[in-house]
């Protein structure tokens, strides 16, 4: 950076840190990194339509194509980044972390509920009825059973709908992501993929929590098998990723670090604690910092540094993946921690300052008027 931009890149740094609070009217302010590559696809809009049963009620899904839109709308208003489509990747990264039988239901699952009934068509697929693990542990597995039942035995929760555009749209987030990958690792320092649906709850045999295929996940198994002995994931999601834990969780070749709000009142509630560390060859590898409700950038930013030193001391051979989710904010419609839109400049500051190649992946994030500013914002950390 020459040092005329060196001062004034100072200056902004000043002003995000001193600005309180913000919304899109400010997005001008930040100055991003100036051609930025930004990944996307269109196929996510298909994804659309969704309902979700929270506390017993249908309602409109928080995960909906204007989070991604949003995104999109304040990049280009803040800056000259090259906007590009996902390359088509097929299936073999996807069948490296999840398991057949989940891919084989997402694909075919809605065709066999309008065949038999299952559906209308009109109202998304979500099961009513689940094989946990006290069923299962009669020996059943779902095979044999009919795929629209069978989602059951796959899924999470009843926040996860399916319409006719789900298997698209999930197979599309994973190109995203991927693509993202290619472009970091092509000599690209930072890349930005707009995965949606997200991804960091789905499991090797198991999807929920707004995700189906786990995009950062894949692309953390595609850098392994690239030839890399060291890959870190960096999570700040507010949300814990189950499923990056799981998929990883005996692995010592690929680092989980994820901040996220205390499971012990937020979903998924059953995963995320401080004593999940791993285990057999990737004990020691798996790192949550659980938080408590209203936290504020000064207690998240020193729990991001701890994370940030666990990354440093692994120290990746590989692009660090980020699971990048801004359900932290404030206002954020499902959540509980307390960051403002000018708190993400010192976020993106804070992993910049690791410097390392970065693949950016989208995951949550439900205030719909202020996404796009957050996003100016903690890409803005990484400076112009
Ligand atoms: N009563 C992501 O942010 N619903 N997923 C929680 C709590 C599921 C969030 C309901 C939230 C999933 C990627
Ligand atoms: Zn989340």
């Amino acid at each position: 950076m020459a040092l005329a931009a060196r001062v004034i890149w100072a200056a902004v740094q000043r002003s995000v840190a001193a600005r309180p609070t913000s919304d899109e009217a400010s997005v001008h302010c930040f100055l991003v990194p100036a051609q930025l590559a930004v990944v996307s696809s269109s196929a996510h809009l298909a994804h659309d339509g969704l309902v979700e049963v929270m506390a017993g009620r249908p309602i409109p899904c928080y995960e909906k194509p204007e989070r991604i839109s949003a995104i999109e709308r304040a990049l280009a208003d803040a800056g000259d980044h090259r906007f590009l489509s996902a390359r088509e990747h097929g299936l073999r990264p996807i069948t490296d972390v999840h398991e057949p039988a989940l891919v084989d239901l997402l694909e075919h699952v809605w065709t066999d509920a309008v065949a038999s009934g299952a559906t209308d068509g009109a109202a998304p697929l979500i099961p009513d009825t689940f094989l946990v693990g006290p069923m299962a542990a009669g020996g059943y597995d779902g095979t044999g059973t009919a795929r629209p039942a069978r989602l059951g035995a796959h899924c999470l929760d009843t926040a996860t709908p399916m319409v006719a555009g789900t298997y698209a749209a999930a197979r599309a987030a994973v190109d995203v992501a991927l693509t993202t990958a290619d472009l970091v690792l092509g000599g690209e320092s930072l890349a930005y993929g707009l995965c949606r649906p997200p991804g960091h709850h789905a499991a090797r045999a198991m999807y929920g929590g707004y995700c189906f295929f786990n995009n950062a996940a894949i692309v953390a198994e595609h850098l392994a098998a690239g030839g890399a002995n060291r890959v870190a994931i960096l999570d700040v999601d507010y949300h814990h990723g189950n499923g990056t834990q799981q998929i990883f969780w005996e692995r010592s070749d690929v680092l989980y670090v994820s901040l996220h709000a205390d499971p012990a009142r937020a979903f998924p509630y059953f995963s995320g604690h401080a004593d999940e560390t791993g285990a057999g060859p990737g004990q020691g590898f798996n790192r949550n910092f659980p938080l408590p409700a209203g936290t504020r950038i000064d207690a998240y930013a020193a729990t991001l540094d701890q994370a940030c030193t666990t990354i440093a001391d692994f120290d990746p051979d590989a692009p660090l993946v980020v699971s990048l989710g801004f359900d932290t904010f404030e206002r954020d419609p499902i959540a509980d921690l307390g960051l403002t839109t000018g708190d993400y400049a010192r976020l993106g500051a804070m992993i910049a300052a690791l410097d390392r190649p970065t693949v950016l992946l989208q995951e949550g994030g439900y205030a719909i008027d202020a996404i796009g500013a957050n996003a100016v914002s903690f890409l803005s950390g990484f400076g112009p």
